[in-house]
């Protein structure tokens, strides 16, 4: 059985990511395709928990302990979720995965990077391709507050840390071109959603 292909979507707050993973993972299953549509953090009933910890407004982490605690619910989410699928031939789309931890705690929080892919590395899974939707943080603001709901932990940070996630976001595509694609997601959902699967189909060999 050939194993499934692991996508994840990436960028900043409100970028769009899960309107497109959800997207994505439809297009697959009318193709008649199996699926699986998860997140980070989360995707496990334990890594929720751990979610619920890293989003909670109340609480505040130094930015190891932030990384660590992602690292562990990532660690959860591969080993009982995503790895599982994909060798079950199950493709993954996946909101969000390692390079937010790079981007924002690495470039947002000045954690190290190269403990960040030392971690990466003990979980052990690369994505296949990887969608960055790059969306400027003003925007970004404004379809957060569009939305209208309580901002999280991390939607109170401020502008700055939003640019400096931008520019790491920018920066690891930049590093690994064969694996990800920078997607400008100012534009209207549907011409994202076509630009995602040119993608797919391109990179992949999908036909979707
Ligand atoms: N985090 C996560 C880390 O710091 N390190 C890590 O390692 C990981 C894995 C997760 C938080 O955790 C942090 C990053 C995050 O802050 P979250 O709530 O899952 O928290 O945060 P987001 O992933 O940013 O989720 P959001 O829902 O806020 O953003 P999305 O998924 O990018 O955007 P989406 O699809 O929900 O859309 C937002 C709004 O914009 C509209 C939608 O209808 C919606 O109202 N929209 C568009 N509007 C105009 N044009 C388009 N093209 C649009 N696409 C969507």
């Amino acid at each position: 059985m050939a194993r499934g292909w692991f996508i994840t979507l990436e960028g900043g707050e409100g970028a769009g990511k899960s309107t497109q993973a959800r997207r994505l993972a439809g297009a697959f299953a009318a193709a008649g395709l199996p699926v699986l549509a998860t997140r980070e953090p989360g995707g496990t009933p334990a890594a929720e928990r751990v979610r619920a910890l890293l989003l909670d407004p109340a609480l505040a982490w130094t930015p190891l302990a932030e990384t660590l605690l992602h690292g562990a619910a990532r660690a959860e989410h591969v080993a009982r979720v995503i790895r599982p699928a994909l060798e079950a031939g199950t493709h993954v789309v996946c909101d969000r995965f390692a390079d937010s931890t790079l981007a924002y705690q690495g470039y947002g929080l000045g954690c190290d990077l190269g403990a960040i892919a030392t971690l990466a590395g003990l979980i052990g899974l690369a994505p296949d391709l990887t969608l960055v939707l790059d969306l400027a943080p003003a925007e970004s603001k404004r379809r957060l507050a569009a939305r209208g709901a309580g901002a999280d932990r991390y939607e109170r940070l401020g502008t700055a840390f939003f640019a400096r996630v931008q520019d790491g976001f920018r920066a690891l595509a930049a590093q690994a071109p064969e694996r990800c694609l920078l997607i400008p997601a100012a534009e209207d959902e549907t011409r994202v959603a076509g630009r995602i699967l040119d993608a797919v189909r391109a990179r992949l060999g999908l036909s979707l």
